[in-house]
């Protein structure tokens, strides 16, 4: 079960949720995982296995921690991997939650996506240890660290990770050192980044990276890669057109599934 947060479409993506969802789900739809009752990327899909995020804090670090137990108490071997930025790992709830989860050796990885930037806080101004993995390793488990910009790095740590956690090991947590090329949103200019930070992220785009190392090793030619690229953006063109033609909920739909004696948590 995963429980991405704002920065990790690829993670809603990669788990089987579908470009026209994730268009339904900004345009606020009715078809949309939530039925356009919630914020755009606050999305989630239990049949997938994709928790949803309340906050783009630190709300689902117990969260994930409450899931890993039920799985635990329940013998089964599945294992929750939440994520979040370094601004959540500044949040009491994301202590609390890490604390309870290697206490009592729950099932779940914790990976930090630290992108060296909260909202506009960079990291010096947000924490007096150099990084997150420090504030993990103080709850009692292994942290790694790795480069966000290497999905091989990130893949392997994940899956050492993961294998801990189905051996009874507990919690893991990975702390995935990459880039924010963008301000915090459209809103936001990002001129209180350095350049400089811009072109060292440039130069380590992951994307370009791991093209280059699955063309370099033979998996895909130059051909294909080009050919998937084509593939996704008809995708995404596709997705855009089913989002915006979608139908807004209408205004009863609207309250569905929010109180708990509302007409859909009957049934
Ligand atoms: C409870 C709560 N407080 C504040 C915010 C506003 N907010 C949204 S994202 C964010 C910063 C997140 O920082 P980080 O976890 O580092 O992620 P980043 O967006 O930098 O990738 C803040 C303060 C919020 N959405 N919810």
């Amino acid at each position: 079960m995963i429980f991405p947060s704002h920065r990790d479409l690829g993670a809603f993506l990669v788990r089987g949720m579908k470009t026209e969802s994730v268009f339904l789900q900004y345009f606020g739809r009715r078809d949309g995982p939530m039925r356009g009752r919630d914020g755009n990327m606050h999305m989630g899909d239990w049949k997938l296995g994709i928790g949803a995020f309340v906050s783009h804090m630190a709300d689902t670090i117990p969260v994930a921690a409450g899931v890993a137990l039920a799985f635990k108490v329940r013998r089964q071997e599945n294992v929750v991997l939440c994520y979040f930025g370094d601004g959540a790992s500044s949040r009491g709830d994301w202590h609390e939650g890490l604390n309870i989860a290697a206490i009592m050796r729950l099932p779940v990885v914790y990976l930090c996506v630290n992108n060296q930037y909260a909202y506009s806080t960079p990291l010096d101004k947000q924490m007096a240890v150099a990084s997150v993995a420090e504030r993990a390793a103080g709850y009692g488990m292994p942290v790694e660290s790795v480069d966000g910009n290497d999905a091989m790095a990130v893949y392997s740590s994940t899956q050492r990770a993961i294998a801990r956690a189905r051996g009874g090991e507990g919690p893991s947590f990975i702390e995935c050192w990459t880039y924010r090329m963008t301000g915090h949103g459209s809103h936001d200019d990002a001129s209180y980044v350095p350049d400089a930070f811009f072109e060292e992220g440039k130069k380590k785009d992951p994307i370009r990276r791991f093209s280059e190392l699955l063309q370099d090793s033979d998996v895909i030619s130059g051909a294909e890669a080009a050919a998937m690229d084509e593939r996704i953006l008809v995708e995404v063109e596709e997705g855009l057109r089913k989002g915006e033609a979608g139908a807004l909920p209408e205004g009863p739909e609207g309250l569905l599934g929010v109180y708990a004696d509302s007409e859909e948590s009957k049934a």
